[in-house]
């Protein structure tokens, strides 16, 4: 679908202000918010990742990417959130210290909220310390934490042994996520819990406070 996709072509191309109108022609064409998320613009964005990678792409073409797929997620995001539902618990969401990345971790907020999850957003480049006073303070069920970058990833264990530090481990469930992130990182790392995308973050979020199916 991405390659033969105008609203897929615009987003590779940061095509920003055509964006809006496009996502509303998808829509308007019947394919779910969730498809297109899945099967146009995360796949869309992979190729600018890759072309960034083999030095097609430079800093500003991810910018204009990165532009495209938040006015996408714009249009998309009333269709995401339910206020219909009773809340399930409490999230706290940031992505690490030395990482602006926040595409993926709005979106797995997003998606957080559509299950019927209050979530907080402590933002981008969010030191340790930050991620475990929103803990002592805010006393979430889970910490979210997102990180991008193979140098960023390494805050995920820090933060999860500072939270042992303060005494406050066993009070919250961590899941972590983000491009360069596996399973098996999350797990090194002390994480409860991996999010391989929004869709699957959210049911795993409800699967580790005991309030969704195995
Ligand atoms: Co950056 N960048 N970037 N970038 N960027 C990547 C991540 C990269 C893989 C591109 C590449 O080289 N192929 C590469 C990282 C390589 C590595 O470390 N292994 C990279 C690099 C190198 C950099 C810079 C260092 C470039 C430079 O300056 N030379 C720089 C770093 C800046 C910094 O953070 N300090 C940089 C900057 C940027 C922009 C600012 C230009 C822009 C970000 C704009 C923004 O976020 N507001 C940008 C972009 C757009 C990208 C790519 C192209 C797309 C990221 C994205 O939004 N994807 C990216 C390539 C790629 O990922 N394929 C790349 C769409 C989004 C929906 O997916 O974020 O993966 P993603 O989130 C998913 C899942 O990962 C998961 O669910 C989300 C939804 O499905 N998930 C979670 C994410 N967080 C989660 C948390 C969870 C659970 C699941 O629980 C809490």
């Amino acid at each position: 679908m991405v390659e033969n996709s105008a609203l897929s072509q615009a987003v590779i191309e940061g095509q920003y202000e055509k964006i809006a109108q496009l996502t509303n022609d998808v829509l308007g064409s019947g394919t779910k918010p969730n498809d297109i998320i899945s099967e146009i613009l995360q796949p869309a964005m992979d190729v600018v990742g890759e072309r960034f990678s083999k030095g097609e792409y430079f800093l500003p073409d991810m910018l204009k990417a990165g532009r495209a797929m938040t006015n996408a997620m714009e249009v998309i995001k009333p269709l995401l959130i339910n206020t219909g539902i009773p809340t399930l618990g409490k999230v706290v969401l940031g992505t690490v210290k030395g990482d602006v990345h926040d595409i993926g971790k709005n979106m797995v907020g997003m998606f957080l909220k559509g299950v019927g999850f209050e979530v907080f957003d402590l933002g981008v480049d969010v030191p340790d310390e930050k991620f475990v006073e929103a803990v002592r303070e805010r006393k979430p069920d889970i910490l979210g934490i997102s990180a991008l970058l193979t140098t960023t990833m390494p805050s995920i264990g820090t933060i999860v042994k500072a939270l042992e530090a303060a005494g406050l481990r066993s009070d919250v469930k961590v899941i972590v996520g983000g491009a360069s992130v596996s399973q098996d990182y999350a797990d090194r790392s002390g994480a409860d819990a991996y999010g391989r995308d929004a869709g699957s973050s959210a049911r795993v979020c409800k699967q580790i406070i005991g309030k969704g199916a195995r």
